[in-house]
């Protein structure tokens, strides 16, 4: 029995005027609301210091530098490491990063309890566009402010088992779940910012996109045989809704937990990780059952398939 009570923390609307402090504050509520119902890890969301910004356009992309961060800890969020860490808890936490030498990433953290920054994930799948667009309904302007991320997926061995993490577009492409499951990850964290309505196909409302969001979720859990924790960035932003449906799924893929709001929502369960262990050593055992020199001409990487052979 390898029980971690994980809290999931999902952040409501943060407004474009709303100060980095502001939201670490509310983060800091949570995590106390957390630590006093016994977890020793809590996740935040994608992006979760500032607004979903990509909705908004910048002629001038250092102008959308006032969004990122330039260092980790940052002075915004310098108070919340110091709770972490007289707490002794575990964090995870998405925010906008500029590096040194002038890079930009799509970023997530893992911070154990001692307030060490064990882990780092940048964002592959980025969606949406780098230029204007006046066909949509709003503008989702990842690919003009983010570049891909350059870390793969890595996984940890940390907080007594092995843990991964992805961000929001990620969790749609099977990929991002089995280059961790290779590596026998037994929890994968992610947090997401998802627009409720698709901005080129009006018809996709929330129910659709509540719908992808747990079919991709508990189909990277179940055929991996690992934990997920999905955690939403929801609530009416500017006008702009993003949709909850925070998720604890099993290794089963099974929903054990989700939240009931949009708004600041501790979603918890004591995910044991040793529940990992069925799946990965039945059903999903690669070594025995996945053979991929049949596969054809699919390498032995995940998914890349080679050019037709002329
Ligand atoms: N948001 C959305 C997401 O992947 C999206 C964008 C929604 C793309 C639905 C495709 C379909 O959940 C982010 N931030 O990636």
């Amino acid at each position: 029995m390898r029980e971690i009570k994980v809290a999931a923390a999902q952040l409501g609307p943060i407004q474009k005027a709303e100060s980095r402090a502001a939201v670490v504050a509310r983060m800091i509520a949570l995590m106390q609301q957390a630590k006093a119902e016994g977890c020793p890890l809590i996740v935040y969301p994608e992006l979760a210091l500032t607004t979903f910004f990509p909705r908004w356009y910048h002629e001038d992309r250092a102008e959308a530098d006032s969004w990122f961060e330039a260092e980790m800890p940052s002075p915004a969020t310098q108070p919340l490491f110091d709770a972490a860490r007289a707490m002794g808890m575990a964090m995870s936490f998405g925010y906008a990063e500029k590096t040194p030498d002038g890079h930009h990433f799509n970023t997530s953290i893992l911070v154990d309890a001692a307030g060490n920054i064990v882990g780092k994930y940048r964002k592959i799948h980025l969606p949406g566009h780098v230029e204007y667009d006046s066909e949509r309904s709003h503008q989702h302007l990842e690919k003009r402010y983010f570049e891909p991320g350059d870390l793969g997926f890595p996984v940890w061995r940390t907080l007594g088992g092995i843990f991964g993490m992805c961000i929001c577009n990620d969790r749609r492409w099977p990929e991002t779940y089995r280059e961790m499951g290779l590596q026998g990850v037994e929890m994968i964290v992610l947090g997401f910012n998802t627009p409720s309505v698709n901005s080129q196909k009006g018809a996709e409302g929330l129910a659709q996109r509540l719908f992808h969001h747990k079919l991709s979720v508990q189909a990277g859990a179940y055929q991996n045989a690992t934990w997920v924790i999905a955690v939403a960035k929801a609530g009416d932003e500017d006008g702009h809704h993003l949709m909850g449906g925070t998720l604890i799924v099993n290794p089963d893929g099974e929903i054990v937990a989700e939240s009931q709001t949009e708004g600041d929502e501790l979603v918890i369960h004591a995910c044991d990780l040793d529940d990992t262990v069925f799946g990965k050593e039945t059903i999903f055992d690669f070594a025995r059952h996945r053979r991929i020199e049949h596969y054809g001409r699919i390498t032995a990487q995940v998914g890349v398939v080679l050019p037709p052979e002329d």
